[in-house]
Protein backbone atom coordinates (compact mmCIF):
# COMPACT_ATOMS: atom_id res chain seq x y z
CA UNK A 1 0.00 0.00 0.00
CA UNK A 2 1.16 3.68 -0.85
CA UNK A 3 2.09 5.53 1.97
CA UNK A 4 0.34 9.09 1.39
CA UNK A 5 2.23 10.89 4.06
CA UNK A 6 5.97 12.51 2.24
CA UNK A 7 7.10 12.92 5.85
CA UNK A 8 6.13 9.76 7.71
CA UNK A 9 9.36 8.36 8.97
CA UNK A 10 9.96 4.77 10.58
CA UNK A 11 7.92 1.57 11.30
CA UNK A 12 3.89 2.14 12.58
CA UNK A 13 3.83 2.73 16.06
CA UNK A 14 3.40 1.06 19.08
CA UNK A 15 3.13 2.16 23.00
CA UNK A 16 5.66 -0.05 23.57
CA UNK A 17 7.61 1.57 20.72
CA UNK A 18 7.15 5.40 22.27
CA UNK A 19 8.15 4.20 25.68
CA UNK A 20 11.18 2.51 24.85
CA UNK A 21 14.62 4.03 25.72
CA UNK A 22 15.35 4.07 22.15
CA UNK A 23 13.54 3.99 18.51
CA UNK A 24 14.34 2.25 15.25
CA UNK A 25 16.76 5.06 13.86
CA UNK A 26 20.54 4.13 14.57
CA UNK A 27 21.98 8.15 15.74
CA UNK A 28 25.01 10.11 14.92
CA UNK A 29 26.47 13.09 17.19
CA UNK A 30 28.09 16.09 16.13
CA UNK A 31 29.48 18.79 17.95
CA UNK A 32 28.77 22.85 17.14
CA UNK A 33 31.16 25.60 18.99
CA UNK A 34 30.77 27.66 21.29
CA UNK A 35 32.37 30.30 19.04
CA UNK A 36 29.19 30.56 16.56
CA UNK A 37 27.15 33.13 16.45
CA UNK A 38 23.51 33.76 18.33
CA UNK A 39 23.45 30.88 20.58
CA UNK A 40 25.99 28.76 22.83
CA UNK A 41 27.15 25.94 20.53
CA UNK A 42 25.47 22.49 20.83
CA UNK A 43 25.78 19.12 20.18
CA UNK A 44 23.18 18.04 17.47
CA UNK A 45 21.53 14.24 17.29
CA UNK A 46 20.51 13.26 13.93
CA UNK A 47 19.66 9.29 12.41
CA UNK A 48 22.58 8.17 10.18
CA UNK A 49 19.96 7.11 7.36
CA UNK A 50 19.47 9.08 4.64
CA UNK A 51 17.46 6.19 2.94
CA UNK A 52 14.30 7.73 4.14
CA UNK A 53 14.99 11.66 2.79
CA UNK A 54 14.85 14.09 4.93
CA UNK A 55 13.99 14.77 8.91
CA UNK A 56 11.88 17.16 10.68
CA UNK A 57 14.05 18.49 13.77
CA UNK A 58 13.82 20.11 16.81
CA UNK A 59 16.33 22.60 19.08
CA UNK A 60 15.96 22.29 22.84
CA UNK A 61 17.21 25.14 25.30
CA UNK A 62 18.59 24.69 28.67
CA UNK A 63 16.75 26.17 32.00
CA UNK A 64 18.46 29.17 34.44
CA UNK A 65 22.05 28.83 34.72
CA UNK A 66 21.86 25.10 32.63
CA UNK A 67 23.57 23.82 29.93
CA UNK A 68 22.73 21.25 26.93
CA UNK A 69 23.35 18.92 29.51
CA UNK A 70 20.52 19.31 31.29
CA UNK A 71 18.81 17.99 28.19
CA UNK A 72 21.38 15.41 26.85
CA UNK A 73 18.80 12.96 27.48
CA UNK A 74 16.58 14.01 24.75
CA UNK A 75 18.83 13.63 21.98
CA UNK A 76 19.33 10.43 21.44
CA UNK A 77 15.84 9.29 22.48
CA UNK A 78 14.17 11.79 19.84
CA UNK A 79 16.53 11.26 17.62
CA UNK A 80 16.33 7.50 17.33
CA UNK A 81 12.43 7.92 16.47
CA UNK A 82 13.41 9.92 13.62
CA UNK A 83 14.43 13.53 14.02
CA UNK A 84 17.00 15.80 13.82
CA UNK A 85 17.62 17.33 17.61
CA UNK A 86 19.99 19.88 18.39
CA UNK A 87 20.71 20.73 22.33
CA UNK A 88 21.81 24.03 22.68
CA UNK A 89 24.46 25.58 25.29
CA UNK A 90 22.88 29.50 25.57
CA UNK A 91 25.24 32.45 25.32
CA UNK A 92 25.03 32.99 29.00
CA UNK A 93 23.36 30.61 31.40
CA UNK A 94 21.45 33.25 33.14
CA UNK A 95 19.65 34.44 30.15
CA UNK A 96 15.77 35.19 30.37
CA UNK A 97 13.72 32.90 28.54
CA UNK A 98 12.96 35.78 25.43
CA UNK A 99 16.51 35.83 24.65
CA UNK A 100 16.78 32.10 25.01
CA UNK A 101 13.50 31.97 22.47
CA UNK A 102 16.04 33.97 20.11
CA UNK A 103 18.87 31.72 20.51
CA UNK A 104 16.73 28.35 19.57
CA UNK A 105 15.74 30.32 16.25
CA UNK A 106 18.99 31.50 15.54
CA UNK A 107 20.11 27.48 16.47
CA UNK A 108 17.91 26.26 14.04
CA UNK A 109 19.18 28.81 11.22
CA UNK A 110 22.27 27.26 11.76
CA UNK A 111 21.25 23.57 11.88
CA UNK A 112 19.45 23.80 8.45
CA UNK A 113 21.95 26.77 6.77
CA UNK A 114 25.15 25.94 7.95
CA UNK A 115 25.21 22.63 9.78
CA UNK A 116 27.38 19.20 9.08
CA UNK A 117 23.84 17.58 8.52
CA UNK A 118 21.77 20.49 6.91
CA UNK A 119 21.16 18.36 3.93
CA UNK A 120 19.09 16.15 6.48
CA UNK A 121 17.16 18.56 7.91
CA UNK A 122 13.59 19.75 6.46
CA UNK A 123 14.18 23.10 6.68
CA UNK A 124 10.10 23.56 6.53
CA UNK A 125 9.34 21.01 9.43
CA UNK A 126 10.88 22.45 12.70
CA UNK A 127 10.28 22.47 16.06
CA UNK A 128 11.46 24.14 19.52
CA UNK A 129 11.40 22.49 23.38
CA UNK A 130 13.14 23.31 26.60
CA UNK A 131 13.08 23.39 30.16
CA UNK A 132 11.32 26.05 32.58
CA UNK A 133 13.28 29.36 31.14
CA UNK A 134 14.37 27.17 28.15
CA UNK A 135 10.67 26.45 28.05
CA UNK A 136 9.38 29.94 28.26
CA UNK A 137 12.35 30.51 25.56
CA UNK A 138 10.01 27.94 22.92
CA UNK A 139 7.07 29.49 23.52
CA UNK A 140 8.77 32.78 22.75
CA UNK A 141 10.14 31.34 19.63
CA UNK A 142 6.98 29.84 18.28
CA UNK A 143 4.66 32.81 19.18
CA UNK A 144 7.17 35.06 17.27
CA UNK A 145 7.68 32.35 14.33
CA UNK A 146 4.38 30.72 13.15
CA UNK A 147 5.65 28.49 10.44
CA UNK A 148 7.35 26.58 13.21
CA UNK A 149 5.37 23.25 13.24
CA UNK A 150 5.14 22.36 17.10
CA UNK A 151 6.36 23.68 20.68
CA UNK A 152 6.36 21.82 23.91
CA UNK A 153 8.12 23.89 26.83
CA UNK A 154 8.74 21.84 29.80
CA UNK A 155 8.17 23.26 33.51
CA UNK A 156 7.98 26.52 31.13
CA UNK A 157 9.15 29.73 33.42
CA UNK A 158 8.02 33.19 31.70
CA UNK A 159 6.84 36.06 33.00
CA UNK A 160 4.15 36.10 30.36
CA UNK A 161 1.27 34.01 30.84
CA UNK A 162 -0.54 35.42 27.96
CA UNK A 163 -0.01 33.57 24.95
CA UNK A 164 -3.16 34.22 22.97
CA UNK A 165 -1.72 35.19 19.81
CA UNK A 166 0.12 31.49 19.45
CA UNK A 167 -0.36 29.72 16.51
CA UNK A 168 1.90 27.06 16.88
CA UNK A 169 0.71 23.29 18.00
CA UNK A 170 2.40 23.24 21.60
CA UNK A 171 2.41 20.60 24.37
CA UNK A 172 2.45 22.10 27.27
CA UNK A 173 4.17 19.94 30.20
CA UNK A 174 4.35 20.94 33.88
CA UNK A 175 4.92 19.27 37.10
CA UNK A 176 2.60 18.52 40.19
CA UNK A 177 4.96 19.33 42.49
CA UNK A 178 6.70 22.40 40.43
CA UNK A 179 7.80 25.01 43.46
CA UNK A 180 9.88 27.01 41.07
CA UNK A 181 7.64 27.12 38.00
CA UNK A 182 4.10 26.55 39.66
CA UNK A 183 1.41 24.84 37.29
CA UNK A 184 -0.40 27.52 38.95
CA UNK A 185 1.50 30.30 37.75
CA UNK A 186 3.32 29.20 34.73
CA UNK A 187 1.90 26.06 32.45
CA UNK A 188 -1.52 26.22 32.81
CA UNK A 189 -2.18 29.95 32.51
CA UNK A 190 0.21 29.21 29.51
CA UNK A 191 -2.31 26.90 28.44
CA UNK A 192 -5.28 28.07 28.93
CA UNK A 193 -4.09 31.56 27.12
CA UNK A 194 -3.50 29.98 23.99
CA UNK A 195 -6.47 30.13 21.06
CA UNK A 196 -8.88 27.25 22.05
CA UNK A 197 -8.85 26.45 18.68
CA UNK A 198 -5.40 25.58 18.56
CA UNK A 199 -3.73 22.24 18.53
CA UNK A 200 -2.73 21.98 21.90
CA UNK A 201 -2.50 19.88 25.17
CA UNK A 202 -1.50 20.33 29.09
CA UNK A 203 0.28 17.51 30.91
CA UNK A 204 0.76 17.39 34.24
CA UNK A 205 3.19 14.98 35.45
CA UNK A 206 2.08 13.61 39.07
CA UNK A 207 4.18 13.69 41.88
CA UNK A 208 6.70 15.37 39.53
CA UNK A 209 9.43 18.27 40.37
CA UNK A 210 10.67 21.62 38.56
CA UNK A 211 13.80 19.28 37.40
CA UNK A 212 11.77 16.40 35.87
CA UNK A 213 12.63 17.21 32.71
CA UNK A 214 16.53 17.11 33.24
CA UNK A 215 16.48 13.15 33.50
CA UNK A 216 15.17 10.13 31.13
CA UNK A 217 11.36 10.04 31.74
CA UNK A 218 9.03 7.91 30.05
CA UNK A 219 6.10 9.64 29.87
CA UNK A 220 8.08 13.20 29.03
CA UNK A 221 9.01 11.06 26.40
CA UNK A 222 6.24 9.18 24.81
CA UNK A 223 4.03 12.00 24.46
CA UNK A 224 6.76 14.69 23.15
CA UNK A 225 7.40 12.01 20.45
CA UNK A 226 3.86 11.54 19.55
CA UNK A 227 3.66 15.55 19.92
CA UNK A 228 6.44 15.90 17.28
CA UNK A 229 5.72 12.94 15.38
CA UNK A 230 2.07 14.25 15.33
CA UNK A 231 2.81 17.86 14.08
CA UNK A 232 6.23 18.25 12.66
CA UNK A 233 6.30 15.24 10.25
CA UNK A 234 1.88 15.37 10.20
CA UNK A 235 2.48 11.38 10.90
CA UNK A 236 -1.55 10.77 12.30
CA UNK A 237 -0.39 7.29 13.51
CA UNK A 238 0.55 9.24 16.95
CA UNK A 239 -3.35 10.49 16.98
CA UNK A 240 -3.94 7.37 18.75
CA UNK A 241 -1.72 8.29 21.68
CA UNK A 242 -2.82 11.73 22.15
CA UNK A 243 -6.40 11.93 21.16
CA UNK A 244 -8.31 10.74 23.53
CA UNK A 245 -6.65 12.04 26.08
CA UNK A 246 -3.90 9.77 27.96
CA UNK A 247 -4.94 8.61 31.35
CA UNK A 248 -1.36 7.02 32.24
CA UNK A 249 -0.92 7.01 36.02
CA UNK A 250 2.11 9.01 36.10
CA UNK A 251 0.32 12.49 34.20
CA UNK A 252 -1.85 13.79 37.14
CA UNK A 253 -3.63 16.26 34.61
CA UNK A 254 -4.20 16.13 30.95
CA UNK A 255 -6.04 18.90 28.86
CA UNK A 256 -6.75 18.35 25.06
CA UNK A 257 -8.37 20.27 22.14
CA UNK A 258 -9.24 16.78 20.47
CA UNK A 259 -10.00 15.84 17.96
CA UNK A 260 -6.50 17.39 16.52
CA UNK A 261 -7.24 19.42 13.14
CA UNK A 262 -3.56 20.82 12.05
O1 LIG B 1 14.95 28.17 34.24
C1 LIG B 1 14.45 28.07 35.38
O2 LIG B 1 14.65 27.11 36.14
C2 LIG B 1 13.68 29.28 35.83
C3 LIG B 1 13.28 29.30 37.22
C4 LIG B 1 13.94 30.38 38.03
O3 LIG B 1 14.72 30.08 38.88
O4 LIG B 1 13.62 31.65 37.76
C5 LIG B 1 14.01 32.61 38.73
C6 LIG B 1 14.33 33.90 38.09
Amino acid sequence: QAQDNPYERGPNPTVASIEAATGPFAVERTTVPASVSGFGGGTIYYPTSTSEGTFGAVAIAPGFTESQSATSWYGPRLASQGFVVFTIDTNGIFDFPDDRGRQLLAALNHLVRSSPVRDRVDPDRLGVMGHSMGGGGALSAANSTPALQAAIPLTGWHTTTNWAGLQVPTLVIGAENDFIASVSGHSEPFYESMPPTLDKGYLELAGASHFAPNSSNTTIAKYSISWLKRFIDNDTRYEQFLCPAPDDRTISEYRDTCPHSG
